[in-house]
């Protein structure tokens, strides 16, 4: 359901309902791949605003396997989140993870980082698996083709990727579970648009945009989010996949995009670095070593209430776990909330009043 629309962007406020919940957009998901936010209970995510969280079919297949998360009663009841949840299907994560693997039409062959024995993923298999997890969104099987890559390989990809999603939508058992198609095409924008067009009529209950963020250079990102999103149906959610930080989700938001994954933020808290005002803090830093002032004072984060740049400065040099957690807190709540900020201004219909210097200046006078 749209609330509402920016009046000088294709930016919109909106929300649907889930098993486990609203989810109310534009907004920033948390990744939990393994079945847990790394160093957060689900209790301290509650807190930072977080609605739906991220976990991922390649990983829980490999451990500790589909079988227990289903019979310990699903994903939810497993990592005790019963907010809403949304698994990935394997097919980026095969990619970028196992370096021997083979694709076919029939899907990808692969050999376990694990315990090395060889594993064959299948449009059909990633379902099954996500069934069984019991994620309230869950992916489609999709081809990430990696950066650069020939217009050919791209579209070769591109039309496998569709195949694959009639292909998942066959196999696919659960009406209570909703399966969100993926646009792939690379940075050849007409790719993109006969991807999105043929997923159109797929009637789905939401649509994603992958392939993207994976090594272009990031004007290119904004570039193919807008070629893509005017092709989508606009009352469906729109997910771009594996991107989070603040520029590229304003600009994705003023192209029409909803929802955002990305592991910077928990990635750079076990960095030691927090996200403060879109800017990178490395907390090691000695400059905070005598900082009594709260990381972020406009930031109503429970690290943020409790302890002072100095403390934090004092767990990272000590190597203590608890600086990992506080970051996480921190960072994951300042994307959540940066999001929440940018919802609240579509429906007041200030968005571009008070995210405007984060578009280019064409962004924002355009459309
Ligand atoms: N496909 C899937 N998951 C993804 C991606 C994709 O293309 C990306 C690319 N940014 C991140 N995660 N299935
Ligand atoms: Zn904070």
């Amino acid at each position: 359901q749209v609330e509402a629309t920016c009046q000088y962007t294709a930016a919109r406020a909106g929300k649907f309902q889930t098993p486990h919940g609203i989810v109310e957009t534009p907004r920033f998901m948390p990744v939990g791949t393994l079945a847990n936010v790394k160093t957060v209970t689900p209790d301290q995510l509650q807190h930072t605003g977080a609605q739906m969280v991220l976990a991922n079919t390649y990983h829980l297949h490999l451990q500790p396997g589909e079988a227990l998360v289903e019979m310990a009663g699903g994903v939810h009841q497993f990592m005790g989140w019963h907010g809403p949840m949304l698994t990935d299907s394997g097919g980026f994560q095969v990619f970028s993870l196992s370096d021997i693997r083979t694709i076919s039409e029939a899907g990808v062959q692969f050999k376990s980082p694990r315990d090395g024995r060889i594993i064959n993923m299948t449009p059909e298999e990633s379902i099954r698996i996500q069934n069984a997890l019991g994620a309230d969104v869950i992916m489609a099987f999709d081809e990430c083709p990696p950066y650069p890559a020939s217009r050919e390989a791209v579209a070769v990809a591109t039309d496998r990727t569709y195949r694959w999603l009639q292909r998942c939508i066959a196999a696919h058992q659960r009406p209570d579970q909703a399966l969100f198609g993926i646009v792939q095409g690379g940075v050849y924008p007409d790719l993109r648009a006969q991807a999105a067009a043929a997923l159109k009529e797929l009637d789905l209950p939401g649509y994603a945009i992958g392939g993207v963020s994976v090594g272009e250079p990031p004007e290119l990102i904004e570039k193919i989010v807008r070629a893509t999103t005017p092709l989508l149906p606009p009352h469906k959610p729109r997910y771009l996949m594996g991107v989070g930080t603040h520029r590229e989700m304003v600009q994705a938001i003023a192209a029409g995009m909803d929802l955002f994954d990305c592991v910077i933020p928990t990635r750079l808290a076990r960095h030691g670095t927090a996200i403060v005002q879109g800017e990178r803090w490395n907390l090691k830093n000695a400059r905070f070593r005598q900082d009594l002032t709260p990381l972020d004072e406009t930031c109503g984060c429970y690290t943020c209430r409790t302890f002072t740049r100095a403390y934090l400065c004092h767990l990272i040099h000590a190597h203590e776990i608890l600086a990992h957690t506080l970051l996480s807190i921190h960072n994951i709540t300042a994307l959540v909330s940066f999001t929440q900020r940018i919802r609240e201004a579509i429906l007041s219909d200030r968005f571009v009043e008070e995210f405007g210097h984060w578009l280019s200046p064409e962004t924002a006078l355009s459309e």
